[in-house]
């Protein structure tokens, strides 16, 4: 399955996936998911917010709160890799495989989902399916968000044949019962403890800001040194300074997407547009973190006359997975357990119904990046686990 859907918005140039919200490539994502669901029989349906989901033994009705709900998302970051999300998501088709093979029914229905946009690399907000059903996203103001090219997420879902206005909480979380997600480990703790597949105990608490620096547009050639009102000076700055206090803090501070206008190579800028992503062990952590670069970039940005505002595009608090359920999976399973830096869906929903997840080991722990890598065989182990957890829990 993972190489059925290989080429679908890979960069032939980087290797990377381009798998955007309700892009070519996420429309060609969402047909792939389909017909997987309709080979197995599978009872697929799409919620307002683009969530897929494909039933074994029924979708859970309303007030059940029975249904075990597996899989994760297949949208990708920019240059992302080919499991983040993906392997999630075929690892839940093939352990209902597995699991038919051996003449398992489940005592209570199996559903797969496809949370849409959980990256956020188009409209910005992480985790945006999941935080919609649960209604934890504002649908209006889901709806208003736009992309780099200005289009709105209502125009991008109406021209994709949704209907807007069935954006919004859904009944989800009076269909399910308890939420497990595999995912592609994004670091190194499974090849340190030589364990293919681990058990998730939290997630750190993270968020998106958006640092707009404004200063004053003009000629690179005659404008001295000391009559500048540059903004990309207190945005060189500030990055230098998160290094230095994240490092400190031992918490993560990154500047991987800027905007800089109008972008001539013979103009001091006017503008300045930096999106942080900051993230640390706990909130307070966290809090002080951003509040005391943003502190830093203020200073900076008064010693050239220049000025510096904060938006914060997206907060994703700390969640710690229901712990009788990690442990009896990490029992069951016999695996490691560990902790993440990266944001999941099941962070989303652990709010609301028990969840747990389930890593399996990356030789280059790295993510986000087509270096992001799975062995087969671990691969496989992963759907072992996960039959077997399903097993357990239906
Ligand atoms: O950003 C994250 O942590 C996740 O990959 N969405
Ligand atoms: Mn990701
Ligand atoms: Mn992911």
């Amino acid at each position: 399955m993972l190489s059925d859907i290989h080429a679908i918005g890979r960069d032939p140039r980087t290797g990377g996936y381009r798998r955007f919200a309700w892009s070519d490539a996420d429309m060609l994502l969402r047909e792939w998911f389909t017909g997987e669901a309709a080979v197995r029989g599978m009872e697929v349906d799409e919620d307002g917010n683009g969530n897929q989901f494909a039933s074994w033994g029924g979708a859970g009705s309303e007030g059940d709160r029975d249904a075990l709900l597996i899989g994760s998302h297949l949208d990708s970051v920019p240059d992302g890799g080919a499991y983040d999300g993906p392997l999630g998501v075929v690892s839940s088709f093939a352990a209902v495989d597995q699991l038919r093979a051996e003449g398992f029914v489940p005592s209570r229905p199996v559903v797969i989902a496809n949370f849409a946009d959980e990256e956020g690399a188009r409209f910005g907000i992480a985790c945006a399916g999941s935080q919609l059903v649960t209604g934890a996203l504002d649908a209006d103001e889901a709806l208003g968000l736009k992309d780099r090219d200005g289009q709105t997420l209502a125009e991008v879902m109406t021209g994709r044949g949704r209907d807007p206005r069935t954006v919004g909480r859904t009944d989800l979380l009076d269909r399910i019962g308890t939420f497990v997600e595999l995912h592609v480990e994004q670091g190194r703790s499974l090849v340190h403890s030589g364990a293919a597949v681990g058990v998730a105990t939290a997630i750190w608490p993270h968020g998106r800001w958006r640092f707009d620096f404004c200063g004053e547009a003009n000629h690179a050639g005659a404008t001295p040194m000391e009559d500048r009102h540059d903004p990309m000076q207190a945005y060189a700055a500030t990055v230098l300074v998160a290094r230095r206090l994240a490092t400190e803090a031992g918490a993560r501070a990154t500047f991987g997407r800027l905007e800089v206008e109008p972008g001539g190579t013979n103009a001091i800028p006017s503008r300045i547009r930096a999106w942080l992503d900051a993230r640390a062990a706990d909130e307070g952590q966290l809090e002080r973190l951003v509040d005391a670069l943003v502190a830093e970039a203020q200073d900076a940005a008064d010693a050239d006359a220049t000025a510096v505002t904060l938006t914060a595009e997206s907060v994703s608090p700390a969640v710690a997975f229901d712990v009788p359920l990690r442990d009896r999976l990490a029992t069951l399973l016999d695996a490691p357990v560990l902790p993440t830096g990266a944001g999941h869906d099941a962070g989303v929903l652990s709010a609301h119904v028990p969840t747990a997840m389930l890593f399996v080991r990356n030789p280059t722990g790295v993510s986000h990046s087509p270096e992001e890598f799975a062995e087969d065989a671990d691969c496989r182990a992963g759907v072992i686990a996960l039959a077997a957890v399903v097993r357990d829990l239906s």
